[in-house]
């Protein structure tokens, strides 16, 4: 049946819903057999870009200048890099830092969430070299005192990095304990299950795949609703001063 142009989706000044039936594919440079759903970008004064690349068989990503992490959502990829070779599937994630070449190339039809971020070094600290892992290798922990809550970080919990990604996992029933208002923007993609995310002075039903972008001090709560969990992969900006370097 036609939608008679009704969708989930929102945009609005401090945050953004995207739901899978308004995305539109693009491809970006460098690209081969492959395409990007780009979520959200500088464009909408977000400070990185996130996006889905949907790989056919042998696809393959464009080159970066920035930082690139990587998270397997379907399918399996091989990743090269700072004389690394891995092949990454479902729930497998690397980063790359800026500077050296890696490449990224599908071994089968293969969808990866993108995160794209330039680099905001710090003196005396050492820039972070290439990760690959799986996120089944890493242990989670409580958020608060709620065991219904559990969040692993992808990347170590160390001042070389300008930004984490991690994965929440809410029991049926568990939310955040309070409304979050917080310097740090996210990208957020729903993994599993569902729930109602509050934004600014919204409450949007929302489900596995969609997309959320909260752009700073974004009003944000999350309740999970249904029989099965929810999970959803997040990014935020991490470890910086909010005055850009050259404000200081
Ligand atoms: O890390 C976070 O700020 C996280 N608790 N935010 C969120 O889930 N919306
Ligand atoms: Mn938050």
């Amino acid at each position: 049946m036609h939608n008679l142009g009704r969708t989930r989706s929102s945009q609005q000044p401090n945050h953004l819903l995207l739901t899978p039936d308004t995305f539109v594919r693009t491809a970006l440079p460098g690209m081969k057999n492959c395409s990007a759903v780009v979520h959200v970008g500088p464009a909408l004064g977000a400070a990185f870009t996130q996006y889905t690349a949907e790989f056919e068989s042998g696809g393959e990503l464009g080159a970066t200048d920035a930082q690139r992490f990587l998270y397997v959502l379907e399918g399996s990829v091989k990743v090269e890099g700072e004389g690394k070779s891995h092949q990454l599937a479902a729930r497998g994630y690397a980063y790359f830092p800026e500077g050296p070449a890696h490449r990224v190339v599908a071994a089968q039809t293969s969808r990866v969430a993108v995160f794209e971020k330039s680099y905001q070094p710090l003196d005396s600290v050492k820039r972070p070299s290439a990760i690959l892992s799986n996120e089944d290798a890493v242990e989670s922990h409580a958020l608060g005192d709620d065991p219904d809550l559990q969040v692993k970080c992808l990347l170590p919990d160390t001042m070389s990095f300008d930004f984490a990604v991690n994965t929440m996992v809410y029991q049926p029933g568990a939310a955040l304990s309070m409304v979050e208002m917080h310097v740090m923007e996210h990208g957020l993609l729903m993994l599993e299950g569902g729930g109602i995310y509050r934004l600014g002075d919204s409450w949007y039903p929302v489900t596995a795949g969609d997309f959320i972008w909260m752009g700073p001090w974004c009003p944000q709560w999350f309740g999970a609703i249904g029989k099965a969990p929810a999970k959803y992969l997040i990014y935020k900006d991490w470890n910086r001063h909010p005055l850009p370097p050259k404000q200081r």
